[in-house]
């Protein structure tokens, strides 16, 4: 591009303004001419010039302009009223795109849609080009994301503290129908919304030893001399909330060398181990979940766990200390939440930092830190409930090694006392499992660091009292309790579905977005054949845009009068989307055997990744691309069934494929989910749930009623049951024929020829060690999916359930989740959207 080939001024000149512009005008001149200073100062390009990405730094710039003074202001009234902050720490925060969230946020769309339009530019392909920042992994990153809106509208004082990493989760790509993985480059062009704060940065000790030393009152102390120091630097994006009112900052931390190179060592000829402690520094910062299957990889990981967490709290320590000059009211003023495990050394630091650099009495420490700190559980799965060995921790943290020996002594010391302290019991209460060699529970250390410790859903909530928590539950009765997630309906209603919700409007009147519950009203209209139709119509063009993006992807040629019939989310064995599979194989079969049935078309569509190191969910997504193939090109099928895998599943694809879904799969086994959040943003567009009894599944059932949702399978307590009776799959595989041939011809190599026996391992393991109980769970599956079709022949009662899911779940926005947390866990008040 030649940046000598100016058009002439006169191109850029703003329209001859009309004689008197409206308000509205008004503010479409003002922004567009605020677009064409960004363009020429900011980007340094002019508008022959210009980029489609050049438009949309401009644009974004604009946009965070307004965003920034209600920021500043926002900053500046926590400030003067020394209200009580919250800090969100997390290791994930799955934003996804800020432009169209900024724009919405701060009421802007259509003048900023209306300014680019004069200029010849079109907001959506403005919208496609921005990355999305994948800085996370799935559930629990988006739900940090929609916290952090929700926390804004409500005019909570809040921080996000994350990680900056420079490549996220990865990107995938399907090739051969195998996952490759590519490391995702979101800011190659740079993040315009970020702001770097090189006055912000803050030393993170590993290593080195302990001194103990006489303190001024006579006391030991003791000094960690740490052998290695990383520099945290800040990176600042600010959240606004709805109708930007108020706007917080999500803070996240880069990792950066002391010395960026050793000149002694270049000078000398080594060119490369002169930039060893770089390299060594920053790889904290490089990427979401590096491979921890190795030990370096265990121990990189510990790394960015303890990086953040040290960071971020001496960030707010300082904080504190700057406008209260008092750590002794810090629970007063502050409120931490762990979002799950992974910043659990967070509670070790507080105790450092409060015994070691403010010279508190352990006890009174200890009362601080739990008052500060409270913590979420995301997950029951052992695997995923961090546990580091003692020597590692040692190794890297020796103090906070130290600190954690003696919380753990002091507790053990205060339940050795109860009358039924077995060994056992005391072995399973502390906070060191010597199980497999001596490893610290992480889990443990964030509960007992912590006055209220929550699950996700009811269900979830319930199980951590009878399974990983039971112990520690029965000593502090109380401290579990639930909040059950939610999402935020500015993302998941406004900008993934604007027209339905220009539709809900004119039922629900405009506050919508200010108080989900007035969705109620929509049902209503869900018996009036008019409403319908325009319902379903929208379905219909959202179906369009999906089946393009398909073709264009995948070049799969799509009906979209078909019953969209989706599942897009993490690859796992217990979201058993090999079920799935197995469903589009067996009413495979039975196309071929009586092509001529009355057979409603349905299109499967699959999106998600697998963890780079989990083989047995890569072999589950080559297994959906090698059934789609076979599938899609059968001519008997007929395009009656087609399966799609759509490669790179992220936020942005995820708003495309959620309002054009008819059918949303919550299958995973009844007890292993958690809550999901994907489930409640389809039964949110309208889409009908098919699904277990587990996670906020069950919430979403009390909701929108047993008529409207397809409840399928064994229940968390039938699945404890039936496991303990051994999870071999040959009797359920006996009493479903359907199931047998459908195993059967996975097994031969009827999807993948060239490879016969490719699946021969994935078959065995379901019929001898079902652990997820995929085979026990089929037939009901299947029949649920028959129900479905019998609903889907008539029209008029599918759409009346479809509306009805819309209009009962208001319940579950994000804005609700986080009012309960603001009261029962965090103690601070919130204000509705509206009433700042
Ligand atoms: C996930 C659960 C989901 C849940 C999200 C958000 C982890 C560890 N957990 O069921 O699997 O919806 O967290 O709470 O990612």
């Amino acid at each position: 591009m030649d940046l000598e080939t100016e058009s002439s001024p006169s191109a850029e000149a703003p329209p001859p303004a009309a004689a008197s512009p409206s308000p509205h005008d008004a503010k479409v001149g003002e922004i567009r001419d605020l677009i064409l200073d960004k363009l020429r100062h900011t980007v340094g390009k002019s508008v022959t010039t210009a980029t489609t990405h050049d438009w949309f730094i401009a644009t974004a710039l604009s946009v965070r302009d307004k965003v920034v003074e209600s920021w500043l202001s926002s900053i500046e009234e926590t400030k003067r009223t020394g209200r009580k902050r919250v800090y969100y720490l997390s290791l994930e925060f799955l934003i996804g795109r800020l432009l169209i969230d900024s724009l919405t946020n701060m009421e802007l769309i259509e003048p900023t849609r209306a300014a680019l339009a004069e200029l010849g530019v079109d907001l959506e392909t403005l919208r496609e080009v921005e990355p999305d920042a994948a800085l996370g992994n799935g559930g629990l990153g988006r739900l940090a994301a929609c916290f952090m809106e929700s926390m804004a509208t409500l005019s909570i004082a809040a921080y996000g503290y994350g990680i900056r990493y420079d490549h996220g989760l990865f990107r995938q790509r399907i090739k051969d129908g195998r996952q490759l993985e590519y490391p995702e480059d979101w800011l190659t062009f740079g993040d315009p919304w970020e702001f770097q704060r090189l006055e912000i940065v803050w030393s993170v000790g590993f290593g080195g030893r302990i001194e103990a030393e006489l303190g001024p009152d006579g006391e030991i102390k003791q000094v960690w001399l740490p052998a290695e120091t990383v520099e945290a630097l800040a990176y600042d994006t600010p959240i606004p909330g709805w109708r930007g009112a108020h706007i917080n900052t999500l803070r996240l931390w880069t990792a950066r060398a002391l010395d960026p190179l050793r000149l002694d060592q270049f000078n000398s000829g080594d060119h490369i181990g002169a930039l060893m402690d770089r390299v060594r520094a920053e790889s904290i910062s490089k990427v979401l979940y590096p491979g921890d299957t190795t030990a370096a990889g265990q121990e990189l990981r510990l790394r960015q766990e303890y990086f953040f967490a040290s960071a971020s709290l001496q960030d707010l320590v300082a904080r504190q200390m700057r406008l209260h000059g008092d750590i002794r009211t810090l629970a007063d003023k502050v409120a931490i939440q762990l979002n799950d495990t992974h910043p659990a050394i967070a509670v070790a630091e507080m105790m450092h930092i409060l015994v070691d650099r403010h010279d508190l009495p352990w006890d009174d420490a200890w009362a601080i830190t739990k008052a500060t700190f409270s913590y979420t559980n995301h997950t029951l799965l052992p695997e995923a409930l961090e546990t580091w060995p003692v020597p590692l921790i040692e190794r890297l943290l020796p103090r906070h090694m130290q600190i954690i020996y003696l919380i753990n002594a002091l507790h053990l010391e205060r339940v050795s006392k109860a009358a039924d302290a077995t060994g056992e019991r005391l072995a399973a209460l502390s906070l060191i499992d010597e199980s497999n060699g001596r490893r610290v529970r992480m889990g443990h250390l964030a509960f007992l660091g912590s006055h209220k410790v929550n699950g996700v859903s009811k269900l979830h909530s319930d199980l951590m009292k009878t399974t990983v928590f039971r112990d520690l539950e029965s000593v502090e009765p109380g401290k579990i309790t639930n909040k059950t997630n939610g999402i935020t309906f500015r993302r998941w209603l406004k900008e993934a579905n604007p027209s339905l919700t220009a539709l809900l409007t004119e039922v629900t009147g405009d506050r919508l977005l200010d108080d989900a519950m007035v969705l109620e009203r929509v049902a209503a209209v869900a018996d009036d054949p008019a409403f319908q139709e325009r319902y379903a119509a929208i379905r219909r063009a959202n179906k369009m845009t999906l089946a393009r993006i398909i073709q264009e992807r995948v070049g799969v040629k799509v009906n979209p009068d078909a019953v969209f019939d989706v599942q897009i989310k993490r690859i796992h064995e217990y979201k058993r989307q090999v079920l799935n599979i197995l469903e589009a194989v067996a009413i495979y079969e039975e196309i071929r055997a009586q092509p001529f049935r009355d057979w409603i078309p349905r299109v499967k569509i699959f999106a998600g990744k697998a963890a780079a190191s989990y083989t047995t969910a890569k072999l589950i997504i080559q297994l959906a691309n090698d059934v789609g193939k076979v599938i899609n090109s059968d001519p008997t099928v007929r395009g009656l069934l087609k399966v799609v895998f759509l490669p790179n599943y992220n936020v942005s694809l995820a708003e495309r494929i959620i309002p054009a879904a008819d059918l949303s799969e919550q299958i995973s086994t009844a007890g292993m989910e958690a809550s999901g959040t994907g489930n409640m943003k389809f039964a949110l567009n309208g889409a009908l749930t098919i699904g277990t009894l587990d996670g906020a599944n069950v919430e979403i059932l009390e909701k929108v009623g047993e008529p409207n949702i397809f409840i399928f399978g064994l229940t968390a307590e039938e699945v404890e049951a039936k496991r303990s009776q051994g999870i071999s799959g040959q009797d359920a595989i006996a009493r479903a024929p359907k199931l047998a041939e459908a195993l059967e011809s996975i097994a031969s190599g009827v999807f993948s020829s060239e490879q016969p026996d490719r699946y021969r391992g994935l078959v065995d393991a379901l019929t001898y060690h079902d652990f997820f109980l995929v085979t026990a769970d089929f037939d009901s599956y299947y029949h649920a999916q028959r129900a479905m079709f019998k609903r889907w022949r008539d029209k008029r009662a599918w759409w009346r359930s479809a509306i009805l899911n819309t209009a009962h779940m208001g319940w579950f926005s994000s804005d609700r989740t986080i009012a309960e947390y603001a009261d029962e866990i965090w103690n601070v008040a919130v204000t509705p959207p509206g009433r700042a």
